[in-house]
């Protein structure tokens, strides 16, 4: 195998348009911490609580050969708000998506023509054979998890989205990273939830998903100039308050 196989392939990232990238060792995405949570308490019922793979849904199953995952981020800076909005119409259903899904499918077919690392391009979807993109984040090093249950970068603090390749072959991660944002932070993100998701002091995603709810249920009907297709289409626009709220990295103008 090629020396610095890591690097190279951080880099070629990078080339495609990542803004941040990262590798970890599937093993410990296992060993994190939404996969114990999740375990008792799936986000979607098609999840099977009593199986012996780690995850499986039906007609999903983990391949046991993979044993890296490639996870990068996409920054979606305040002043391009329709990255995140939702169209059927948008091949991967936002913009930002779109977007990934092209780097996705370019990366995999490089690692595996350059490099021969046979590799599987991540639904976003948990149900449909994704994984945990903000544990996957942490553990390869772009970041940490505030206390807004997302993911803080040090270069573009939380305005970023993410996505993940998993890869048949043994790779060093690297992550961790020092960072700690939240230390001396009054909590804005908090503040600014409009449901108070946080009363608790952690995040409640029952009250986040009502408020995700009532905004899939707010339809605009959008020019497709705006969602970069060819006819207009029903949009929603999930919240970002809390994520907007964090200040971390906002003097960086990529961001604005
Ligand atoms: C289902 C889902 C939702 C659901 C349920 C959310 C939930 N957290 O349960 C709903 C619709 C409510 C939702 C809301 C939002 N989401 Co969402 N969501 C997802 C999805 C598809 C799966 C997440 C999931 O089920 N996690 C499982 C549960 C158990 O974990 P968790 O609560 O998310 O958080 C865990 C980690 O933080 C971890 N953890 C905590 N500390 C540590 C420390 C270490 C060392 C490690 C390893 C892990 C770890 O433990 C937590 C559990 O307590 C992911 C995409 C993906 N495939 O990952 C996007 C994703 C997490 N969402 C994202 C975003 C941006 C949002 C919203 C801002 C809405 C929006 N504009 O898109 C809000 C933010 C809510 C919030 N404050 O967390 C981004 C996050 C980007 C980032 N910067 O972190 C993701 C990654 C999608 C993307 N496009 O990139 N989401
Ligand atoms: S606003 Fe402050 S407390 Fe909230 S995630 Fe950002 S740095 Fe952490
Ligand atoms: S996404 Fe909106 S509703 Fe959900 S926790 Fe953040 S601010 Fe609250």
């Amino acid at each position: 195998m090629k020396k610095n196989l890591e690097k190279i392939i951080i880099v070629k990232a990078k080339e495609l348009g990542a803004s941040l990238a990262g590798i970890a060792r599937i093993e410990d995405l296992k060993a994190s911490k939404s996969f114990a949570i999740y375990r008792k308490a799936p986000f979607y019922e098609e999840y099977d609580q009593d199986s012996e793979n780690y995850f499986e849904f039906e007609g999903f199953k983990w391949n046991e050969e993979h044993k890296s995952v490639l996870v990068w981020a996409l920054v979606h800076p305040a002043s391009e708000p329709a990255l995140d909005w939702w169209s059927m119409k948008v091949p991967g259903f936002t913009p930002g998506n779109r977007v990934m899904r092209s780097q996705s499918k370019q990366l995999r077919t490089w690692l595996g023509e350059e490099l021969g690392i046979k590799a599987l391009s991540l639904p976003y979807q948990i149900e449909f054979g994704g994984t945990f993109l903000k544990d996957s984040a942490v553990l390869a090093g772009l970041g940490v998890i505030g206390k807004h249950n997302l993911l803080v970068t040090p270069e573009y603090g939380t305005r970023v989205r993410l996505r993940g390749i998993f890869m048949e072959a043994e790779l060093e991660p690297t992550g961790l990273i020092d960072f700690d944002p939240c230390q001396d932070c009054d909590m804005p993100c908090h503040r600014a939830c409009p449901r108070e998701a946080f009363q608790n002091g952690s995040f409640n995603r029952v009250l986040c998903k009502q408020e995700n709810d009532k905004r899939d249920a707010d339809v605009y009907i959008l020019d497709g100039s705006i969602m970069g297709i060819d006819e207009p289409s029903e949009v929603t626009k999930p919240c970002r308050f809390c994520e907007l709220a964090c200040p971390v990295a906002q003097d960086n103008d990529e961001l604005k």
